[in-house]
């Protein structure tokens, strides 16, 4: 990703050139898992054209490329989307302009985690979930993947149930074993949330755990920040800052919630929250005077990790894209200068302004020209809409299994 230090502009340059790293520098990373059927724990409710194969999901993920023109690297989920020949899939990927980001490992549904996988009492399971995260290390080997990612949904229902202690033990333990099958050069996330499936208490419960478990492992680990993974009224973009700070911010799984980890389209419930999270980030790729969050920032991987139930899944997709990369340009707008001016000179109003200014200026018809330069259509989920290909998708897929859940 081009990092923004080589596009930075002066707030007095024209809005479309501080905006431009919206278009020419992000990228967003799309989940295999958001084109397939999937539900809530009521019902799942299939759909016409849901992919039948791994190869029908990057397909899907190639359509949102194809019309935003920002989303060129597709996340796996293990076993989700086993093959025999990953580095034939890696390829099958490049073939339509996609690279592979991370593997996510799944330690979750298998009837031996009930208790936990990595976390759990018994040292058979432990061992077995282990090896689930080194194959992910491995497929990441195979295919030129960027990360690891790592997602337990390890805890206990009541009180008194395990040891909390021991069981934080055999994470550490867990995890160090797996890092250390990390290929040279691929990274480590830790995703946190705070429950479910465990509804009482969850071994990475939130980012101060997985902070603290990402610097037992190396410096090649870092913390994924799941937006919808959070307690209502958490303050998400200084969760950022401080991970930027510390420099182990690594990724995002973007999407949004109105109550619990609902999986809804990124910036459709609180677009705000959303702006203030991007402001974070691109306020420390501008800080010349922290190259620790800098780099941390440059670096941050921004993946969708949303599951479309009712609504249909590549223009949900398409439209999370720019809902993200308007989010990103309003981010690009906010005039720095006057904002740190604001900040020294103790003004307490001031510095917000600058921020709600940002936020309320549509960029909309900016990023549309950008496009059009970039020949791609000026409206992404519009022109999708009207291209005929969803309806042919529905003709083309029929038979065979839905990828589901
Ligand atoms: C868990 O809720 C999670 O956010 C993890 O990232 C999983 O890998 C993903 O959902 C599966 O949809
Ligand atoms: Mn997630």
């Amino acid at each position: 990703m081009a990092t923004i230090a080589a596009v930075a502009t002066p707030a007095s340059a024209p809005a479309i050139e501080r905006i431009d790293w919206a278009m020419n520098g992000v990228n967003v990373e799309i989940p295999s898992w958001g084109f397939v059927n999937t539900g809530t724990r009521f019902r799942v409710f299939p759909q016409q054209g849901v992919p039948r194969s791994v190869f029908e999901k990057i397909d899907d993920a190639a359509t949102v490329n194809r019309y935003t023109g920002i989303a060129g690297s597709v996340s796996l989920h293990i076993p989700w989307d086993k093959v025999d020949d990953y580095a034939g899939l890696a390829a099958y990927a490049g073939e339509r302009g996609l690279r592979i980001g991370g593997i996510n490992s799944n330690t979750f549904q298998d009837e031996d985690y009930k208790l936990g996988s990595i976390c759990n009492p018994d040292a058979r399971v432990r061992a077995k979930a282990v090896d689930a995260i080194i194959e992910c290390c491995e497929i990441a080997g195979a295919m030129n993947a960027q990360a690891v990612k790592v997602w337990l949904g390890d805890g206990t229902n009541y009180p008194g149930q395990d040891d909390l202690r021991w069981r934080h033990r055999r994470l550490v333990e867990g995890l160090t074993e797996a890092y250390a099958a990390l290929p040279a050069g691929v990274r480590m996330y830790l995703e946190y949330k705070l429950y479910e499936p465990a509804l009482y208490a969850t071994d990475v419960q939130d980012w101060g755990q997985s902070l603290n478990v990402v610097r037992q492992l190396g410096d090649r680990a870092g913390v994924c920040v799941d937006t919808g993974h959070h307690a209502m009224g958490v303050n998400i973009e200084q969760i950022v800052a401080l991970l930027l700070a510390e420099g182990r911010l690594a990724a995002f799984d973007l999407n949004d919630k109105k109550y619990g980890d609902d999986d809804l389209m990124v910036g459709s419930i609180d677009p705000y929250q959303l702006f203030r999270i991007a402001h974070e980030l691109v306020n420390a790729m501008r800080d010349e005077t922290d190259p620790v969050a800098q780099a941390c920032a440059n670096g941050t991987v921004y993946m969708l990790d949303q599951c479309h139930n009712i609504e249909p899944k590549v223009p949900a997709m398409i439209r999370s894209v720019m809902n993200l990369q308007e989010t990103i340009a309003k981010a690009l707008l906010v005039d720095r200068d006057a904002l740190l001016a604001a900040q020294a000179a103790g003004d307490v109003l001031e510095p917000n302004r600058c921020l709600q200014d940002a936020f309320s200026t549509d960029v909309r018809p900016l990023l549309s020209e950008l496009r059009v330069a970039r020949g791609l259509p000026a409206d992404p989920y519009r022109a999708y809409l009207d291209s005929g290909e969803e309806p042919a998708k529905y003709a083309a897929r029929v038979g065979g299994t839905a990828a589901s859940w």
